[in-house]
């Protein structure tokens, strides 16, 4: 029978990295960058998906090519991202298991461009239906509302995603979708006050501004808003943006008013950045705004900024919430779980939001070590068959020096931030070094793997951390306030006594009814149990991996920068994932579901077995002349070798399928 050759076309390069020839890193690089020259994007380890970013629209995610990837094996077609989707869905529906999609790259490499993408398969595959089309178009148009409010220019990325996302699909047992549940981490709110150099605030300010209607924005009482820090740049696309984010939150399912409320509310936050605190004088209207000299200044702007963070990003998680309520199904099935964080990121001047999303980028690059590379390597153990071990780079030690419960950085972090006393964000790095000379065992695992560098070379309040995927400086500026996340009482209370609906809602802390002296959590605590939630849920799931690489770092089509590509190719351990997946068996299963499926290929199978279902597949595989050297026998599951092993059989399996549907028509009609 023919194989099917588009994983081994020498001219586009090889579809997947198991099967290349010589195996080194610049063979490695070379295949990747042959392939891109050709368009072909996608590219295989195994049944990980490698995606280039291309940087222009590729006519590759046609319906034409749903259709084509649709129901198809794997292996079959050339590597796609629809093949990995095809592939979760069908598992999912078939096999029965909850499935999570984990996409990881650094910032500006594809992740949210792939997460639409599988999600929009998904939905275009699964059933149909005035009910379930309608629940499809609320789950898809979730992603416009919060790119608007959530993502932003950065010097990495046009739309940057300044949150985290993690989104279940919710199914019934036909592989229909009923719902959805969304779950967002940490919002980089400091960007509403303040942004980089060529950097922006998020989208909806600039959306709301050069697209609402005169009328909108007089209702809104922006027309003169517009100084401040969240200048905005009139641009063309932002006007139908805005237009696209408004139909979107209808679709999700937020009444007319609703949406005016959220508006308000982003106005208000506009306002703000607007007011102007002087000496002596009274500005527009706010008493409080009375300041006598410098210092009060600097409090009143303080005090000012820390409200316009906290109202956003309230407002964004009662958006998350709000959309919750719509898409969320009553009851469900089966999930299939999308993850889209921001990435890894090194900028110039580093603050607390890169430690956040670095360390969240560290502990998904753990998961991905943990059950691609340890898990694989453990379970050839557990299995019993011969296995030599091959060496990775496992990044444990840096994501427990930054969450050991007793001294990890963050602990240590809010050590600082509840001590009494004068504390301030030097008092704070000072603790780091301290702790980090004086303890043994923090020593060992800070200096002897140089995973932290405080040496004198570096500028003066600043640490470094060796990461996976890079060195990055952090200044600890703003690291104890950021971290500490307080607000005022008095404005709390301020906006609670507020006649805007929304606006009470957001602060209910600041009902006087229900004063709690108790200090709120800190954003560095919060954020860490909430990745250790997530993180635990993964590992419950099937993970399907999409690796994003950055072809440039100049945001441009055609650009293939070697060295760029060899650094992403190292610290994703692709490598690494080859060799693991070479040394051992590209597929396997437990043996009972493996002879369900092909028991049809074998006399001695068909249509029962009655022996042990291990006899049963060792019958089968031999019956099918596949070469001995091809499988394994492990204790509960068969190993196969090859790729093209598993499609043969597929393969033999539907021809048998298709003879056998052409014999019950000639039966049927014989009966007729
Ligand atoms: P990211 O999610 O990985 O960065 P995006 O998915 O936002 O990156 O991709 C960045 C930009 O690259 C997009 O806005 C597109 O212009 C382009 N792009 C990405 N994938 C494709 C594709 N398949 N086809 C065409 N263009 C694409 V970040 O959120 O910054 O970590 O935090
Ligand atoms: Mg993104």
């Amino acid at each position: 029978m023919e194989v099917k050759t588009s994983l081994l076309d020498n001219m586009i390069g090889v579809g997947d990295m198991v099967l290349l020839e010589p195996l080194n890193e610049d063979s490695f690089i070379e295949n990747l960058r042959k392939r891109f020259d050709h368009n072909e994007i996608y590219t295989y380890i195994g049944s990980v998906v490698i995606s280039m970013n291309p940087y222009r629209s590729l006519p590759i995610f046609t319906p034409e090519k749903v259709e084509e990837y649709r129901n198809r094996n794997f292996y079959e077609l050339s590597p796609h991202i629809y093949a990995l989707a095809d592939e979760a869905y069908r598992s999912l529906r078939d096999q029965d298991k909850d499935q999570c999609i984990l996409i990881t790259g650094e910032s500006g490499a594809g992740k949210t461009e792939a997460s639409k993408l599988v999600m929009s398969y998904v939905a275009a595959v699964c059933g149909k239906g005035q009910e379930v089309n309608k629940v499809k178009e609320q789950l898809l148009q979730s992603n416009p509302v919060l790119e608007a409010f959530g993502n932003a220019k950065t010097v990495r990325n046009d739309n940057s995603s300044r949150f985290g996302k993690y989104m279940d699909i919710e199914f019934d047992f036909k592989g229909d979708p009923l719902g959805g549940v969304i779950s967002n981490y940490l919002l980089e709110k400091s960007r509403v006050c303040k942004q980089p150099r060529g950097e922006r605030n998020f989208h909806i300010f600039y959306q709301l501004l050069s697209g609402a209607s005169g009328d909108t924005l007089s209702k809104l009482y922006t027309q003169l808003v517009v100084t401040l820090h969240l200048t905005p740049v009139l641009i063309t696309p932002a006007v139908s943006l805005y237009v696209l984010s408004q139909n979107a939150m209808q679709i999700v399912g937020f009444m007319e008013d609703e949406v005016q409320l959220v508006l308000e509310l982003v106005a208000a936050v506009l306002k703000l950045g607007n007011i102007e605190f002087k000496p002596e004088s009274r500005v527009n209207g706010f008493d409080e705004s009375r300041v006598k000299d410098k210092n009060g200044e600097t409090i009143a702007y303080y005090a000012r900024d820390a409200l316009a963070k906290n109202l956003y990003s309230r407002l964004f998680s009662w958006l998350v919430t709000r959309i919750n309520e719509s898409i969320k199904a009553k009851t469900r099935h089966k999930v299939m779980g999308v993850l889209d964080i921001y990435g890894f990121e090194i900028f110039e001047d580093n603050s607390f939001e890169q430690f956040i999303i670095n360390y969240c980028n560290e502990k998904l690059q753990q998961i991905f070590i943990e059950l691609t590379l340890r898990e694989e390597q453990e379970e050839y153990v557990r299995e019993g068959i011969e296995w030599t071990n091959i060496e990775y780079f496992n990044n444990a030690v840096i994501c427990d020096l930054i969450e050991n419960n007793q001294n990890g950085i963050l602990a240590m972090l809010d050590e600082e931030c509840l001590r009494p006393g004068t504390v301030t964000d030097d008092t704070f790095l000072d603790k780091l070094n301290t702790i980090c000379a004086e303890h043994q065992h923090f020593e060992s695992r800070l200096s002897k793997n140089s995973k932290f560098l405080t040496d004198h070379s570096l500028p003066h309040s600043c640490f470094r951390i060796q990461h996976y995927a890079g060195k990055v400086l952090y200044r600890v500026e703003g690291f104890v306030d950021k971290n500490n996340d307080l607000l005022y009482r008095d404005l709390s209370q301020a906006m609670y006594k507020a006649t805007h609906s929304l606006m009470r809602q957001l602060f209910p802390e600041g009902n006087p009814a229900k004063v709690n002296l108790k200090r709120p959590p800190t954003a560095g605590f919060q954020f860490k149990a909430s990745v250790g939630g997530l993180m635990k849920n993964l590992q419950t799931k099937n993970p399907n991996y999409i690796r994003c690489i950055k072809p440039n770092d100049k945001k441009a089509a055609h650009i293939f920068t070697d060295s760029l590509v060899c650094h992403q190719v190292r610290y994703l351990g692709l490598m690494e994932n080859v060799r693991v997946r070479r040394a051992g068996y590209a597929f396997r299963q437990p043996y009972e579901p493996c002879l369900e499926r092909y028991k049809m290929l074998c006399k001695q199978t068909w249509p029962h077995w009655r022996g042990p279902a291990r006899d049963g597949v060792e019958v089968l595989l031999t019956d099918c002349s596949v070469p001995a050297e091809e499988f394994a026998y492990g204790r509960s599951k068969i190993f196969i070798r090859n790729p093209r092993t598993l499609f043969t059989l597929e393969e033999r399996r539907r021809a048998c399928l298709e003879d056998l549907a052409t014999l019950i028509q000639k039966i049927y009609r014989g009966w007729k």
